[in-house]
């Protein structure tokens, strides 16, 4: 059985839409997870405009108290981690044990911003005249429109919405239309929290209306800032609507991201962070490892042993304690379909799996759990002797595969690192301190990791990415303060004189 989802707008569902969603579980695909109801251009207008009529009165709750709101969601979000974490992993496949870690991350940000709340600071500055005061107060940017992907499902959108809320923004908040329960347990809690009518939207709407829609609420002047988790190409998009109407968006694009291992790493600890970043979450965050970059001294060596724990790894029912579980819909499947077709056998060794592509019922896996026939399943696979000039080793290729490289020098790692123009995250795995060093000045990424996975950022540490990944901004933890707020600066003269700025120099 399942129910039908609409999009929820100053507190009020949304009535029937023209069209429904399927949103499906993704184990068993035969199974559905809720019908969603569609909106249109229109309604994500109307969501917009919704958002606009609250957020002065939302702008006016004392930061400390909004602070409030955010800790009691964080509560409520605690409270009903198992369940929201159940959700997930249906939903979206994702393994039960990432899936509480994931509504763990969203209750890790509320603590965060709730003490954010009582430390919103303005600072007093000195002035270069007597009898002045000059000042800073962060303003809310206005309407902040969310528009996130589904593999993180409710940790990402919390990234965003919290700090927005606590900043005194409202905000109108795109899910994937293939995640709308985890979106809707979601809404749920922060409205029983306190969030009042209006504060926070929900719209349920394909991309192509929701860029029509987030295109007309820009001209309208009903949206201040985008933000924006999902890929490069969708991101370029948007980054070139905001730049029309002079706004920087969030962006949080897609990686290509390397984990470079020297010849004094120990091994067995890079080839346990190569399989957990590679493989979890079946490769679909935009910080699965990429390609594995090795020391030619060690490369057959970690070869060896990463296609002998891929081959022992537990794939299958999210449910149940696995390293990875189906891709998120059909449509990650067909896509990590593309990128399998890029193996060429003349220049490619594949290691991992007896087989490569769909698990099946005709070439199962040692110890699978799921229902092959039903399921979006995958064999994990290493692909050796990917290069620059290699599509595979050139593009996000969401999906559990890991390519791998060799290299001689350092100089030589960073620049094969850097070389597909992602700069999301980054490892490195070396007992040499200089060479950590070394790579985390050369590398171009947001991110770096020594000695870890390139995955599993936490919750009050910058993240973003630069080049493909992203323009630049940051979201958690202080930084993210800056997409949400607007500094005013205030100077105030009680000389009861005109005292005039470079002119009036005091002399000593
Ligand atoms: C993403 O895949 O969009 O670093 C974000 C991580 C997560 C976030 C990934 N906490 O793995």
């Amino acid at each position: 059985m399942s129910t039908t989802l609409s999009s929820i707008i100053a507190g009020s569902r949304v009535g029937p839409a023209a069209r429904t969603y399927a949103s499906t579980d993704p184990s068993r695909t035969d199974e559905r997870v809720a019908d969603v109801a569609l909106g249109d251009a229109g309604l994500f207008v109307d969501a917009c405009r919704a958002a606009r009529d609250a957020q002065e009165a939302w702008r006016d709750v004392p930061p400390p108290i909004r602070g409030q709101v955010i800790a009691g969601a964080g509560r409520l979000v605690e409270a009903n981690k198992e369940r929201l974490a159940r959700i997930v992993t249906r939903e979206v496949g994702k393994p039960y044990a990432e899936s509480l870690g994931e509504v763990q991350e969203i209750a890790d940000t509320c603590a965060f911003f709730l003490g954010e709340g009582r430390r919103l600071y303005g600072q007093t500055v000195p002035s270069e005249m007597p009898d002045k005061q000059l000042f800073t107060f962060r303003d809310p940017v206005g309407v902040v429109s969310v528009i996130t992907a589904g593999n993180f499902p409710v940790a990402v959108p919390s990234w965003y919405i919290v700090p927005a809320l606590l900043c005194g923004n409202t905000v109108v908040w795109k899910p994937a239309e293939y995640a709308a329960s985890c979106a809707n347990a979601f809404f749920e809690l922060f409205v029983h929290a306190g969030v009042p009518e209006g504060v926070l939207n929900l719209v349920f709407a394909d991309g192509e209306e929701t860029f029509r829609g987030l295109e007309q609420a820009l001209g309208d002047g009903l949206v201040d800032k985008v933000g924006f988790t999902g890929s490069t190409e969708v991101g370029t998009w948007i980054g070139e609507l905001c730049g029309r109407h002079l706004q920087t968006p969030c962006l949080e694009l897609g990686g290509k991201n390397p984990m470079v291992v020297t010849e004094d790493a120990e091994l067995d600890l890079a080839v346990e962070g190569a399989l957990f970043s590679g493989f979890g979450t079946a490769g679909q965050r935009c910080t699965s490892l990429g390609t594995a970059i090795v020391h030619e001294y060690v490369h057959d060596e970690f070869v060896r042993l990463l296609d002998a724990v891929t081959r022992a790894a537990t794939v299958g029912d999210p449910a149940q304690d696995v390293l990875f579980g189906p891709m998120i819909n059909e449509r990650f499947a067909d896509g990590f379909e593309t990128y399998l077709g890029w193996i060429d056998p003349e220049r490619h060794t594949t290691y991992g799996s007896t087989a490569v592509g769909r698990i099946t019922g005709k070439e199962p896996r040692e110890g699978f759990t799921g229902d092959p026939d039903a399921g979006l399943f995958y064999h994990p696979v290493i692909v050796d002797g990917v290069g620059p000039d290699d599509r595979l080793f050139r593009n996000e290729t969401f999906g559990p595969i890991i390519g791998v490289a060799t290299y001689r020098t350092l100089d030589e790692a960073i620049a094969l690192a850097n070389a597909p123009g992602y700069g999301l995250s980054s490892a490195i795995y070396t007992t040499d301190p200089k060479k950590a060093f070394a790579f985390r000045r050369g590398i171009k990424a947001g991110m770096v990791s020594v000695n870890n996975s390139t995955s599993g950022a936490e919750a009050h540490l910058p993240f973003g990415g630069n080049g493909r990944s992203g323009n630049g901004s940051r979201q958690s933890g202080i930084w993210v303060l800056d997409q949400f707020t607007r500094w005013q600066s205030m100077n105030w003269d009680y000389s009861g004189r005109l005292q005039k700025a470079q002119m009036d120099v005091l002399e000593i």
